[in-house]
C-alpha cells in the first residue's frame, strides 16, 4: 500500500514526510525545493497483540513502544502542485505521474492561510485554504480526464464494434492509476450511463474521470499549520463546507520537533500521544521553551499534533485496512525466538485464505484450516478476519 502526500508548494509536505519517516531531506521555504518525489517508510499505530498475551513483542519491521505497535507503510512526498499542473505547469505533469501508483492521498493544506497559490509566504489568514482544496481536486480530475480522453474515440469504437465488456476494458486501460473493475462498474452505475461508450458525451467522460478519481485515489485532508493563530476559524469553515472529507487539524512542525527531541533523548514521546516527558536535565532554555509552546498550544488544545491520526485514519478509515498478526496457538515466536515479529495490513473482508496467500503462495496452496489464536477457535478458509486478529495457518505437511 502506497500513500502519497500532495498539496501546493510550502504547505508542509516535506515536514510531514520527515516527521513521519524521520528521514533526512531538505526542508525549506522556497517553492519547488522538492523536485523529485521522495519515498520512505511511515507507520500506522495500533494496539499491539502482545498485551493480550502479556508478552513483549520483537517486531522485525517497525517498532513497539509501550504496547503500541508501529506498522510500516509506504509514503511518498510529491513535489508541489500548482494550478495548471495537469497541463504541465511547474512540471505538474511529472509530479502527477508520481501519484499514479498511490492507493490513497493525504492532501496537506496550509490551514493558516499563510502561503499564496504559488507557495510564497504571505500574512496568515490572507490565503483561502478552501480554494486550495478546490484547485487540487480540479487538477486531479483534469489529469484523469486527459488520460481517459487520450485515444478515446478509437478505444470507444473498438469496444462498441467488437462488443467488448467496457468494465473490463476500461479497468485494464486505467490499471496504471490503480483503477479496478469494481471502480469502473460503480462509476457507470452511479452516473447512469449506458455500457456502450460510443454514446457517451464529453461531459459524461468528465464526470467519469471525477468519479474514478475519487474511487481510485481516496483523499484525506491534513489541515496543517494549525499552530498559527487564527487557523481554527479556517478549520471550522472548511469542515463545514466539505462534509465528505475527513479533515484533521495538524502541526507537522510540532510533530517533527517532538520526534527529533525524542530521538535526541531530550524527551520521552510516543508518536501520536497527547503528552511527553522531559528526561534530560541538560536541555537548553530555548529547547524547553519550544517544547512548552507545543504542549500549551497544540497538545492541550488538540490532544495530539494530528500527524499520527492522519496516517491512521488514512489506512483504517479511508482505505479500511485491518492489521493481522501471524502467530501459533502454542508459540508466538518465530524460528529465531522473536515474539509476534510480523504484522500485516490487509484490505477489509480479507479471509483466512487471503492471509495464507499473503504469507506465502505455498502456505496458501497447502491451506487446511486456520486458528484464531486469541479465541483458540478453528476457522475456515472463507472466514473474514478482523482488525488485530492473531492467526495461525495449518497447512498440509
Ligand atoms: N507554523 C508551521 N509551519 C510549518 C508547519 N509545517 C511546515 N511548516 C513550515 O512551512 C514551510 C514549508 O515547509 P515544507 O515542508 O518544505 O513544505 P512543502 O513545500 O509542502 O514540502 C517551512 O518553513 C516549514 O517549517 C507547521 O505545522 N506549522
Ligand atoms: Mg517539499
Amino acid at each position: 500500500m502506497i500513500i502519497a502526500l500532495i498539496g501546493k508548494p510550502s504547505v508542509g509536505k516535506s515536514t510531514f514526510f520527515k516527521a513521519a519517516t524521520l528521514a533526512d531531506i531538505e526542508i525549506a521555504e522556497r517553492p519547488f525545493t522538492t523536485i523529485k518525489s521522495n519515498s520512505g517508510i511511515g507507520y500506522v499505530k495500533i494496539d499491539c497483540a502482545d498485551s493480550f498475551f502479556k508478552v513483549q513483542c520483537n517486531p522485525r519491521l517497525g517498532f513497539c513502544l509501550n504496547h503500541k505497535r508501529f506498522v510500516p507503510i509506504d509514503l511518498m512526498d510529491i513535489a508541489g502542485l500548482v494550478e495548471g499542473a495537469h497541463s504541465g505547469k511547474g512540471l505538474g505533469n511529472e509530479f502527477l505521474n508520481d501519484i499514479r501508483e498511490a492507493d490513497a492521498l493525504i492532501h496537506i493544506i496550509d490551514i493558516s492561510g499563510s502561503t499564496n497559490a504559488q507557495g510564497e509566504k504571505v500574512q496568515p489568514l490572507t490565503n483561502n485554504p478552501i480554494e486550495d482544496l478546490k484547485v487540487i481536486e480540479n487538477e486531479l480530475d483534469m489529469w484523469y480526464y486527459q488520460i481517459l480522453q487520450k485515444g478515446w474515440e478509437k478505444f470507444a469504437r473498438t469496444i462498441s464494434q467488437e462488443k467488448k465488456n467496457i468494465v473490463i476494458a476500461l479497468a485494464k486501460q486505467l490499471s496504471g492509476l490503480k483503477v479496478t473493475e469494481s471502480h469502473v462498474e460503480n462509476s457507470i452505475k452511479k452516473l447512469n450511463i449506458s455500457e456502450d461508450p460510443m454514446t457517451w458525451s464529453d461531459n459524461n467522460l468528465k464526470e467519469l474521470a471525477t468519479t474514478l478519481r475519487k474511487l481510485s485515489k481516496p483523499m484525506i485532508i491534513a489541515a496543517n499549520k494549525i499552530d498559527i493563530q487564527g487557523s481554527q476559524e479556517n478549520l471550522k469553515k472548511m469542515q463545514k463546507e466539505f462534509k465528505d472529507y475527513e479533515i484533521i487539524p495538524c502541526s507537522a512542525d510540532s510533530e517533527l520537533a517532538l520526534r527529533e527531541a525524542s530521538k535526541n533523548k531530550l524527551i520521552e514521546y510516543i508518536p501520536g500521544e497527547n503528552d511527553f516527558k522531559i528526561i534530560n536535565e541538560n536541555i537548553t532554555e530555548q529547547q524547553s521553551k519550544a517544547l512548552t509552546h507545543i504542549k500549551e498550544n497544540i497538545l492541550k488544545k488538540y490532544k495530539t499534533t494530528g500527524l499520527q491520526e492522519v496516517l491512521n485514519k488514512t489506512v483504517f478509515n479511508l482505505l479500511k485496512y485491518i492489521a493481522i498478526f501471524p502467530g501459533g496457538l502454542n508459540n508466538l515466536k518465530d524460528s529465531k525466538g522473536n515474539i509476534l515479529p510480523d504484522c500485516f495490513l490487509l484490505p477489509e473482508e480479507s479471509t483466512a485464505l487471503d492471509f495464507a496467500f499473503k504469507l506465502h503462495t505455498d502456505i496458501g496452496n497447502s491451506f487446511i484450516k486456520a486458528i484464531d489464536v486469541k479465541t483458540k477457535k478453528v476457522i475456515g478458509k472463507d472466514h473474514h478476519l478482523k482488525n488485530l486478529d492473531v492467526i495461525e495457518i495449518i497447512t498440509k505437511k
